[in-house]
């Protein structure tokens, strides 16, 4: 149910014909191989199952381990990188997915216990980003491939963003955005990020129904394309039309249980992917996949945002600042061992 907000909330909707559409999403797609069906209500269909059959414990009979509507949880990690098996999914809670289970609770901080516990299934339910979090390649089969850190997609330093016309984003909406490329160009202190039009645009952004390729718990993915005839690649960012998606003047109205989400946030995150960030576990990132209840606004980065920014710096200059690098660490050493003799 959306909320009351109407006069205060910006709700994009495609306007993008079917078959457009149609020609646009499938590519996407095969990255997971399968397609997306997760989330909020997979996690309900789980917690229900547990709640009625009292399961708390992970040392459960052989006969309770088949657990009503497991198979799209087994999904989920399969599209995040928690689950290797591209076979059909069934019900049944195998070791394989146990250990899924764990690999997810590890990587989050949360209790592990190899058990689809509330803690767990919480964090399921939550809206996140579309790009797994493990386990994933640069790889351009389909012509179009994940962000993968390590990888770079361009090699120059002035990059242009653009909107797409029929999404018809709002000239306030692509003011936010402007302020989260602008947020990142300071943060890599070289690159310089200008509006252009969409079609010369190096970094696509537009408004979809993700519902069909993903669930509608997905905010947002961010994917790089080739070219075919020049191996020219450009990004897309796409996020979510069926939200409703919020202003910072409008930070009253966040509520991810009515699909409200605050654009600025979404936009630093999916950003962050195309300048060369993997998903960060630590919820302090921007790079944090899911958006959690305390944190509904976050455009800020983190430390550790701003120091794997400033590293793909150091990756793109090679050599030159490579050395730089072992020297400014010499010398510290250095000057620690100096004020240990001193001491
Ligand atoms: C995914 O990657 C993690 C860490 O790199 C590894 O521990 C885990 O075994 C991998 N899982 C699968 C299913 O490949
Ligand atoms: C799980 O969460 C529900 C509500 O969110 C609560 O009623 C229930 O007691 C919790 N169960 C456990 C085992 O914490
Ligand atoms: C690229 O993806 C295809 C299909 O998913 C896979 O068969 C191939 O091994 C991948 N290549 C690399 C280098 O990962
Ligand atoms: C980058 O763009 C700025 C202005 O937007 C321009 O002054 C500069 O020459 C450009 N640099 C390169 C390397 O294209
Ligand atoms: C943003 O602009 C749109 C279209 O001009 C307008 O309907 C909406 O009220 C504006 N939102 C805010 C929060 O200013
Ligand atoms: C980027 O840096 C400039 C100059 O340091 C500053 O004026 C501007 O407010 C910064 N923009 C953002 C979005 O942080
Ligand atoms: C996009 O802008 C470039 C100049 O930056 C111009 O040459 C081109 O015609 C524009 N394309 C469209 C579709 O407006
Ligand atoms: C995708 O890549 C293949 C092989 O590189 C190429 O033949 C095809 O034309 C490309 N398709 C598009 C839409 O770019
Ligand atoms: C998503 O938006 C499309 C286009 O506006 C609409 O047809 C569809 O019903 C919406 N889906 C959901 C789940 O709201
Ligand atoms: C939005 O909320 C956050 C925390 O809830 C607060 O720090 C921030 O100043 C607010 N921004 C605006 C524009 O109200
Ligand atoms: C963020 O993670 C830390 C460490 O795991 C935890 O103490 C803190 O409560 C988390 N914050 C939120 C808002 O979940
Ligand atoms: C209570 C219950 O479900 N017990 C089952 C535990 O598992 C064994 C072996 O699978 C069954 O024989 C029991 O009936
Ligand atoms: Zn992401």
């Amino acid at each position: 149910m959306k909320p009351n907000l109407s006069a205060f909330l910006l709700l994009f909707l495609l306007l993008l014909h079917q078959s457009l559409l149609a020609n646009a999403v499938p590519p996407l797609a095969k990255i997971g191989q399968i397609g997306y069906k997760w989330g909020k209500k997979a996690a309900k269909t789980v917690y229900d199952y547990y709640r009625k059959h009292d399961i708390s414990s992970p040392e459960q009979n052989q006969t309770l381990k088949e657990i009503k509507g497991l198979s799209r949880i087994k999904e989920y990690f399969y599209n995040f990188g928690y689950l290797q098996s591209s076979e059909t999914f069934n019900d049944i809670l195998d070791q394989q997915t146990v250990s899924a289970i764990h690999t997810y609770q590890q990587s989050f901080n949360l209790q592990v216990t190899g058990d689809l516990n509330n803690e767990t299934l919480q964090l399921i339910s939550l809206p996140r980003c579309a790009v797994p979090d493990m386990n994933f390649t640069y790889n351009f089969t389909e012509n179009v491939s994940w962000p993968k850190a390590g990888n770079q997609w361009f090699d120059k330093i002035n990059l242009t963003y653009g909107f797409l016309p029929t999404s018809n984003i709002p000239a306030n909406a692509t003011k936010v955005f402007g302020q989260a490329f602008t947020r990142w160009a300071n943060a890599t202190g070289r690159l310089i990020l200008t509006q252009t039009n969409y079609t010369d645009a190096d970094i696509k952004v537009g408004f979809y129904v993700l519902d069909d390729v993903f669930d509608a718990d997905v905010f947002g993915v961010s994917f790089i394309r080739e070219e075919s005839p020049s191996n020219v690649k450009t990004a897309e960012i796409r996020l979510n039309g069926n939200m409703s998606w919020a202003l910072p003047s409008e930070n009253n109205s966040l509520s991810w249980e009515n699909d409200v989400l605050d654009l600025e946030s979404v936009a630093m995150h999916e950003i962050g992917h195309l300048l060369g960030l993997d998903h960060s576990f630590s919820n302090e990132s921007v790079m944090y996949p899911y958006i959690l209840p305390s944190q509904q606004r976050k455009i800020q980065l983190s430390n550790i945002d701003k120091n794997k920014i400033l590293q793909k710096n150091v990756e793109s200059n090679s050599g030159y600042c490579g050395s730089w690098r072992v020297l400014v660490t010499t010398t510290l050493s250095l000057g620690f061992g100096y004020m240990v003799l001193l001491a």
